[in-house]
């Protein structure tokens, strides 16, 4: 289904005279509010087709009714999330999952929903049905040189089909490591790893990158041969320029600093962009902004400051996509709030006066240093990020439209209550 522009402007009516109130209060404070607006405007985040669908747990899936069952569903759930917030323009395919059938026929679906194909991801943390051999033990990795040979030649494979899509990366997401010691000699694990990545890199075309996630803990739960910054950051280098670092914020061990692996990463010119989500203990895939929306605000201002340094584009240069996962929520209503979080604390950091912050710390002044990162996140800019959406020609309350116009029912009735999305 599609929504149709007269219910979003129907919607606007109804909210414009309090919004308009709070936008001219707010843009009274701020200097050069209107390009702060133009940058919210330009900035998208991309959608992953498993997002879509209940993840469930291990212990079990509570079906998320009305799901898509294919990537056109897929595709057309992502056109409803940019048409009401203008702000997730771009999906990022997992490869076998979402195989299209018709290259050219999925391309004019996603871009008569103004969507473009983000980085393409491989899968060798699972065998598929007729696969000649397991990766039970890793793939990458492996001890077995006709292993590696068949995760390498998938990873090829991914690449071939982002071309057709028109996608620009590869994300490697390896599960790769030991779940006890003295199962893995470490350094013939990452010898392995980094030669089968030379030949999945010697494949990239000229225009494409390689994004290189790392992750502390699980499915191994000993070692993982991907397992943080550091290594990530390791093969990035060793590959070359189009190899970079993905962060997933999920993928850290508790209380880790990640505002500062961004800046060092962006010191270095080697991050690669990001997967959204909050957690409390791991990999907990929950809504982004839930949890702990300061330290999300703590990312942004690194972000902020350190694509300024290097006059990179906000919006193009870095790789900005949602990895979450569902058990409880509408999955849709999950990533509107989602993508909102990103927009607000993208806002807040496009606030921060960068200035005055300089001075604070070249004088160790410790104090006004935080009131004035803290200035700014204790800034309410949702009528900034509402405005943007406006201007683009999305929903003022996205998620407010969303259960108003029974959009959920509505994909029920189409599709059935027993769809279930492709992936985990
Ligand atoms: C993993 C990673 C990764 C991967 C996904 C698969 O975060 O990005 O593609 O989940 O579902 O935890
Ligand atoms: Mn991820
Ligand atoms: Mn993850």
């Amino acid at each position: 289904m599609q929504i149709e522009t007269s219910t979003i402007e129907k919607h606007n009516q109804q909210l414009i005279k309090q919004h308009n109130a709070d936008v001219d209060h707010l843009a009274s404070r701020i200097d050069g509010v209107e390009l702060l607006i133009s940058k919210l405007v330009a900035f998208q985040i991309a959608v992953p087709s498993w997002a879509l669908g209940t993840g469930g747990t291990r212990f079990g899936r509570f079906s998320g009714l009305g799901e898509p069952g294919s990537l056109e569903q897929k595709i057309a759930d992502v056109g409803l999330l940019h048409a009401l917030n203008q702000s997730s323009g771009a999906i990022s395919l997992h490869i076998p999952w979402d195989i299209p059938s018709d290259y050219n026929k999925i391309k004019q679906l996603a871009s008569s929903h103004g969507l473009r194909f983000d980085a393409v991801n491989s899968n060798t943390f699972q065998d598929q049905p007729g696969q000649a051999l397991s990766y039970k033990y890793g793939s990458l990795q492996h001890v077995d040189k006709a292993v590696r040979k068949q995760a390498i030649g998938h990873n090829i494979e991914v690449i071939k089909h982002g071309e057709q899509l028109g996608s620009k990366a590869l994300t490697v997401w390896l599960s790769d490591g030991s779940c006890f010691p003295g199962q893995l000699n470490f350094k013939k694990a990452f010898k392995n790893t980094l030669e089968s990545l030379e030949e999945i890199y010697a494949a990239l075309p000229d225009d494409w990158k390689m994004f290189i996630e790392y992750k502390a803990f699980e499915p191994n739960f000993y070692s993982m041969t991907v397992g943080d910054w550091g290594q990530s950051y390791l093969y990035a280098s060793k590959l070359g320029a189009k190899a970079k670092t993905l962060v997933d914020l999920g993928h850290h061990l508790p209380n880790a600093n990640i505002e500062q692996i961004v800046s060092i990463l962006m010191m270095e010119n080697k991050l690669a962009g990001f997967h959204f989500n909050d957690s409390k203990y791991g990999d907990d895939d929950l809504t982004v902004g839930s949890i702990n929306p300061y330290q999300l605000f703590l990312i942004f201002n690194e972000l902020v400051a350190g694509m300024d340094e290097l006059k990179m584009d906000h919006a193009n240069d870095l790789g900005w996509m949602i990895d979450a996962s569902h058990n409880v929520k509408d999955p849709l209503e999950d990533l509107i709030q989602s993508i909102e979080a990103i927009m607000i604390a993208y806002a807040q950091s496009l606030l921060i006066n960068r200035t005055q912050l300089e001075h604070a710390q070249i004088n160790n002044d410790v104090t006004g240093a935080q009131e004035i990162l803290q200035q700014a996140y204790r800034t309410d800019v949702r009528p900034l990020v509402a405005e943007a959406r406006l201007r683009a020609g999305g929903a003022l309350n996205p998620i407010q439209l969303f259960r108003q116009a029974g959009i959920r029912n509505k994909l029920i009735t189409q599709r059935g209550s027993a769809s279930k999305a492709t992936g985990l």
